[in-house]
């Protein structure tokens, strides 16, 4: 067992307080009659989730002395399609979910119509706000933020990784099988987040190199973790329903490899991870502490 400082927990808070904040300030309420929907956007934004994915961004960012700001606003419009995912995914068309960051699912609290607007609203602005000056003065850079950002999100990404994940044929998945649709459904968004922050860095190759490695090892253990808290932890602690994959009868990390041997790779995979910022040296510690949460994470 690794600790985890108290370093990083308020770190995580902090980055995540002005998340909150920015999200709020993007999602301003409506009075009109369309402002139902913006109100399943903001309920869904806003007040939950770790915002793992933004405070990659913004300590990525941070390597390349980026102005905060400007990581801030990327940070938002990552955290506005991983919500969009994640209300489209409790839809009962897909995981039929009744909970998620502790609170009722969107389509319970509204209906199925009003989450998948509210998640299609997310998804689309989340493109105004690369497009945004406020991303980077130079169009160029927002461009290319754009353009990965939709590949990450798209069929070649997350989308593509959660069809895999319906598809008829996901039990009889294998090891590679698994990984590969892993990569895709959770690791593409988590290697954005990383690759963002190089993006607005104008970072070096081999440094941009380096961030995805790290984002690659960071995903897959981020996605271990989470099939052993399927399994080991309470609804209390995850905010969502557990026991959930393997009722399924879906093939999982923890099915194939056994609790023991999951556990264990999942720190391979995080100590890998922590190498992979060698060259950074120290400038990189809150990125190799967020490794050790990863890991170590109840929620
Ligand atoms: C609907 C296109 C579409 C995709 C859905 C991300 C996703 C794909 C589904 C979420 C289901 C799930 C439990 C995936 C496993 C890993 C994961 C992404 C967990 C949720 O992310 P966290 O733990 O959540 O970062 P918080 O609430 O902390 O933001």
């Amino acid at each position: 067992m690794q600790d985890i400082t108290q370093n990083i927990i308020l770190a995580l808070s902090n980055r995540a307080d002005a998340v909150e904040a920015r999200l709020d300030k993007l999602l301003p309420p409506v009075a009109t009659a369309e402002g139902e929907v913006v109100e399943a956007m903001r309920y869904s934004a806003l007040g939950g989730g770790k915002r793992l994915r933004p405070f990659l961004v913004m300590e990525s960012a941070a390597l390349f002395d980026v102005d905060p700001e400007q990581a801030l606003q990327v940070a938002a419009a990552l955290e506005m399609v991983h919500c969009y995912s994640l209300v489209h995914d409790d839809l009962p068309a897909m995981d039929d979910s009744d909970l998620r960051r502790g609170r009722t699912t969107v389509h319970k609290k509204w209906n199925d119509a009003t989450a998948i607007l509210a998640g299609d609203g997310l998804l689309t602005e989340a493109f105004a706000v690369l497009a945004s000056a406020k991303s980077h003065p130079d169009a160029e850079i927002r461009l290319e933020l754009i353009a990965e950002l939709a590949t990450a999100a798209g069929s070649a990404g997350m989308v593509g990784g959660q069809m895999i994940d319906l598809s008829p044929d996901r039990s009889k998945l294998d090891l590679a099988g698994i990984t590969r649709l892993q990569a895709l459904k959770t690791g593409a968004l988590i290697r954005y987040a990383c690759e963002a922050g190089a993006i607005l860095g104008r970072a070096q190759k081999e440094e941009r190199a380096a961030l995805r490695l790290y984002a690659e090892d960071l995903g897959l253990a981020f996605q271990i973790i989470d099939d052993l808290l399927d399994h080991e932890a309470t609804p209390e602690e995850t905010g969502k329903p557990t026991g959930v994959d393997s009722d399924a009868g879906k093939a999982t990390f923890v099915g194939q490899l056994g609790l023991e041997k999951a556990r264990a790779r999942a720190e391979a995979l995080v100590a890998s991870a922590k190498s992979r910022l060698d060259i950074f040296s120290g400038k990189a510690q809150l990125l190799r502490e967020i490794a050790t949460f990863v890991l170590e994470r109840r929620s």
